[in-house]
């Protein structure tokens, strides 16, 4: 993997600072507990211009991982989308990813969270194709991981936090060393839940099915997106367990995320999916959720926040 490319400037609890001085202390909560909750979030070139995509819904996320966690940012999800709106024009940044944080801060070293200041960052910067640049059309190769998802009453799947991807972690170095792209894990019942870090679709004689909530799934926007798109396109969608053999036997298979956007799945365990290329309903989905964040088809759904002009010149 190739190394970030770094932008010019990061907020820090309102502030922005150069991206070599955004630091914390070592003895911070966060990197001793993985005490941290956290957005990943794409800005889009527009035909009308840069946008971010479903920005008030990210940040609802974000305060609500942060309540699961008890950690009360000072900034309200107005200010927090702001900032973010004002990240990206600061750093004069057409197409981007964008990393809000908020986390347990630095006092004193112990498990007890009580007390830790809570600190908010957002960067934001260019991050390509997540699987790789082929992946949008060639589809990927995944493998079911051998560490399952968290069971739910252990770390609450739900909150975006930081330490749920030491399981994520697990999953993801398996698979590389494995030569697959990703690994899908299982939840604890022994059912398909999701990627390292993306949302998983099936699609299964023309209907769309995805894991419920139940299965230590993240709830992810990109999900909600297409769920929403594929059900205009007149297709059957249903939230339903799915067991690891039906990705076998799936017509279709494709990841969504803020990341990996909508990427196709050509084969898991080695198991071939269907031709082993891309699928129609795929092309399908990936044109309506591209035709939006580009601008070739009209936000139907007002999903796009406009980082307004301005706003690039109060450096
Ligand atoms: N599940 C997990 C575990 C996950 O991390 C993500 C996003 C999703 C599902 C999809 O959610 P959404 O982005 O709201 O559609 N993963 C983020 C972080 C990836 C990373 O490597 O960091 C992302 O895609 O931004």
């Amino acid at each position: 993997m190739a190394n970030m490319i770094k932008s010019e400037k990061i907020w820090m609890n309102g502030e922005f600072v150069a991206w070599d001085d955004a630091k914390v202390h070592v003895l911070s909560h966060v990197l001793h507990y993985g005490s941290s909750v956290f957005e990943g979030i794409r800005a889009y070139s527009t035909r009308n211009g840069t946008a971010i995509f479903r920005l008030g819904e990210h940040i609802e996320r974000l305060m609500n991982s942060a309540k699961i966690y008890r950690m009360k940012s000072q900034f309200s999800a107005e200010q927090i989308e702001r900032a973010c709106l004002e990240t990206v024009a600061v750093n004069g940044l057409k197409e981007c990813y964008i990393r809000p944080l908020v986390y347990r801060g630095y006092a004193h070293v112990g498990v007890n969270p009580v007390g830790t200041p809570i600190d908010t960052m957002i960067a934001a910067y260019p991050w390509g194709k997540y699987l790789g640049d082929d992946a949008l059309t060639k589809g990927v190769a995944v493998k079911i991981g051998t560490w399952a998802r968290m069971a739910p009453n252990t770390l609450p799947a739900l909150a975006k936090a930081g330490g749920n991807y030491l399981n994520s972690q697990l999953l993801k170095l398996e698979a590389i060393e494995d030569g697959y792209a990703e690994a899908i894990a299982l939840d604890t019942h022994g059912l398909v839940s999701e990627g390292s870090g993306e949302n998983l679709f099936a699609v299964v004689k023309g209907e769309l099915v995805t894991p419920p909530v139940s299965s230590s799934i993240l709830a992810g926007i990109t999900r909600a997106s297409v769920l929403r798109l594929a059900r205009d396109l007149g297709y059957n969608v249903r939230e339903a367990p799915i067991p690891r053999e039906l990705l076998y036997i799936a017509d279709e298979l494709f990841f969504s995320g803020t990341a990996v956007e909508v990427t196709p799945i050509t084969s898991v365990d080695r198991v071939v999916v269907a031709s082993g290329e891309r699928g129609p309903v795929t092309k399908a989905i990936q044109d309506a959720f591209f035709g939006i964040v580009t601008g070739d088809l009209p936000d139907r759904y007002g999903w796009l926040t406009p980082v307004p002009q301005g706003a690039a010149k109060r450096k």
